[in-house]
């Protein structure tokens, strides 16, 4: 049998983006039929101590020099997941050195900074992909064929909340995702870009918002650690020193979709108890609605306007079934899948696509467009008027 290409992959950041996109590298190959096969070959991250976890993870070699990484001859894509503070300056340099650029979203902390990435990708005519992960659900893939075939019929409401709690304590520690140098934004660009991005392979693109932002807790104790998500520290005292937190907790907006009459609202928030990882959608249009939610992610419901008068209700569909996308690439129906596997099948999409025209993914372009949506809403939110996309 003629032996695979194969594509050798850099990944730059090894924390928890890291983890999951390792994951994903090694398992790709394995359960999706490719064209090409990739080659974990190097990671890299910033401090000594992190690099242990390279091998463990499947990589051949370690490093903490991204620069002669993204330079290497024999590399050919570039997998960002960094904080997303250093994404311009990594993508842009791979791009530049004629490196396929896969990066962690949001794409920038700015929409200039978005821009540039934009304009080096394309420049250099090379693949690009935002990880919107959310998308490659397979209930999502349903949802999305139901909605292009007309199945809900005209979408009135599009809702989205995606809430968590890991910074409701006010002892929480500060990380580098509370701080608008590193992050951008906080809950708006972290966990608002996901349901906005949803919104815009869903429904369509949004064409002006009118939001509000809010920051409850202001100050916190600086980390001894700090992976962004997670932390370690000295307990709060006199000793203590605090640092200001620059970025939001919460956003919330509302939009309107270009060329529709449809409403959207959207609630992005690390502050609501009990709620781990709650990315839900519902969407309600004239033939039917369907809701689902990242945490009971391999089901969704669907509630269909034409089922006879005594079978009106939601049917709690389980997307594991074969007729559901990705599902045969797993288990056999009813033995589901989570959350890590979201990455393995956004890979699959991308190396599908090299070497083709063909793109099954989020590209720079859909995270400029919804780095556009971002400002907007921190636009509307200070002038408290609603602000054009
Ligand atoms: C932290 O809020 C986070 O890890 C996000 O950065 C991810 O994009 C999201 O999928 C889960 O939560």
């Amino acid at each position: 049998m003629a032996k695979k290409k194969t594509v050798n992959v850099a990944m730059i950041g090894a924390q928890f983006m890291g983890k999951t996109h390792s994951n994903a590298w090694r398992k790709v190959g394995m359960f999706f039929d490719l064209p090409v096969q990739p080659v974990m070959k190097v990671m890299c991250g910033k401090f000594p101590e992190e690099l242990a976890n390279g091998p463990k993870w499947g990589w051949e070699e370690t490093s903490l020099d991204w620069e002669a990484v993204v330079n290497r001859p024999d590399i050919d894509i570039i997998d960002v997941c960094t904080p997303n503070f250093l994404h311009p300056p990594i993508a842009i340099a791979a791009a530049k050195a004629g490196k396929q650029v896969v990066c962690e979203k949001p794409l920038a902390n700015t929409m200039k900074e978005a821009s540039a990435m934009l304009a080096a990708v394309k420049k250099a005519g090379v693949k690009h992909m935002c990880g919107f992960s959310y998308r490659f659900a397979p209930a999502v893939q349903t949802i999305k064929r139901m909605i292009d075939k007309g199945e809900l019929g005209h979408i009135y409401h599009f809702r989205a909340a995606y809430q968590q709690d890991w910074i409701v304590d006010p002892d929480f520690p500060m990380v580098w995702r509370l701080k608008k140098k590193h992050t951008g934004s906080g809950a708006l660009g972290d966990i608002g870009a996901h349901i906005t991005d949803l919104c815009h392979f869903l429904v369509g693109p949004i064409s002006e918002v009118v939001g509000s932002m809010r920051t409850f807790i202001k100050e916190r104790r600086i980390a001894e650690s700090d992976t962004g998500i997670t932390a370690s520290g000295k307990k709060a005292g006199k000793a203590v020193k605090m640092d200001t937190v620059d970025v939001d907790d919460a956003a919330v907006y509302l939009a309107h979709i270009k060329d529709t009459d449809t409403l959207a609202t959207f609630e992005a928030t690390r502050f609501a108890p009990g709620r781990r990882n709650y990315n839900s959608i519902e969407i309600y249009g004239s033939k039917g609605s369907v809701l689902w939610n990242q945490e009971d992610m391999n089901f969704f419901h669907y509630f269909n306007r034409s089922d006879p008068g005594t079978l009106q209700g939601f049917r709690r569909i389980h997307a594991t079934d074969g007729a559901h996308p990705y599902a045969t690439n797993w288990w056999p129906t009813g033995h589901i899948i989570g959350y890590e596997h979201l990455f393995v099948h956004e890979f699959a999409e991308f190396l599908s696509c090299l070497g083709t025209k063909k793109v099954t993914y989020s590209t720079f372009d859909d995270a400029v467009n919804c780095q556009k949506v971002l400002e907007a809403v921190e636009k509307s939110t200070l002038t408290r008027k609603w602000a054009k996309v």
